[in-house]
């Protein structure tokens, strides 16, 4: 990434931290505690790749909507899976960006509740900003809502805590990666495309899913490799905990070098996806590229 796309990305990344600082409930309004909470986990920390992909999707062509308040949509699905994710009952994890995690800076039923409460926020906001444009807030509402459902990621969550402690099993191993965490990344690819003017958009609706899929399943086996090689102070929470609490993971399915080699493969076939759109995709290219190198 260049000088210049990288001074971008970070100027996104602030605009967005701001729309969330901007969209969600004030911590001041009744229940008080519920707010903090919310905001607590959605506006603090975080890399914002969901985002950043949407925002960044949208941008390659000028559009007449407003692509915030969907990137605050995202994050705040994004926020909730994390809270519960997090939860003793879940992974019992309590360190989450640099942090405690919700359920121990505040309590399990309050955290409980404000993953809760991030869900619903999420399709308020979208059928609230997008109610002018009713067929954009249906299709942003249909695509959040089923990546993140029990076919997406609540689906992939249930097989990744069913085979805690199973053998290696690489078809269930692509199922929970592609649902747990693929389908949100793939929500923000979709969505981000669904700000192009009508019949402008530069993929086909095919190549759209696949880019997300293939961005997707690099960022969750690089996560997977992170996890098992880098220490908790770089990602801001627990590593080693894939191997504490038996997942089937990539490494345990193929070893570290070929999960290396998993994250070229998928990240080589989304860049060549994009290179097939006639529009000007050097600022997503640089992304997926950056995305592919990161360390946390
Ligand atoms: C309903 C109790 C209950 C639990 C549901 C839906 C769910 C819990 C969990 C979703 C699965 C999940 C947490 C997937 C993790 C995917 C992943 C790689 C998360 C880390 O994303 P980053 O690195 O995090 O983008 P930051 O902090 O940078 O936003």
């Amino acid at each position: 990434m260049n000088t210049q796309e990288k001074v971008s990305i970070q100027q996104l990344k602030e605009t967005i931290d701001v729309a969330l600082q901007r969209y969600l409930p004030s911590a001041t309004t009744r229940p008080s505690e519920l707010h903090s909470a919310m905001r607590y986990s959605a506006c603090e920390g975080g890399k914002r790749v969901r985002a950043l992909l949407l925002l960044i999707c949208s941008s390659i062509y000028r559009q007449s909507e407003d692509p915030l308040p969907a990137c605050v949509a995202i994050e705040c699905v994004h926020a909730y899976s994390l809270i519960h994710d997090d939860l003793p009952t879940i992974d019992n994890s309590a360190l989450r960006r640099n942090k405690p995690s919700c359920h121990i800076a505040f309590d399990e039923a309050t955290a409980l509740l404000a993953g809760d409460a991030l869900l619903t926020e999420a399709f308020i906001i979208l059928s609230t900003h997008y109610a002018h444009r009713p067929e954009l807030g249906l299709y942003l509402t249909q695509i959040l809502s089923t990546t993140s459902g029990s076919s997406g990621m609540i689906g992939g969550q249930k097989e990744d805590i069913d085979n805690e402690g199973q053998s290696i099993d690489s078809e269930t191993l692509e199922y929970i990666h592609k649902n747990k965490t693929a389908k949100l990344i793939q929500a923000a690819i979709l969505m981000g495309f669904a700000f192009a003017p009508k019949g402008d958009c530069p993929l086909s609706s095919n190549d759209r899913e696949m880019l997300g899929y293939h961005i997707g399943m690099a960022f969750q086996y690089l996560d997977d490799l992170l996890d098992a090689q880098s220490n908790s102070s770089i990602l801001g929470k627990p590593t080693g905990k894939d191997n504490d609490l038996e997942k089937l993971t990539s490494i345990k399915v193929y070893g570290l070098e070929a999960t290396r080699k998993r994250i070229n493969q998928h990240s080589d076939t989304a860049l060549e996806l994009l290179r097939k759109a006639q529009a000007n995709t050097a600022l997503i290219e640089s992304y997926i590229e950056s995305l592919r190198q990161r360390i946390n």
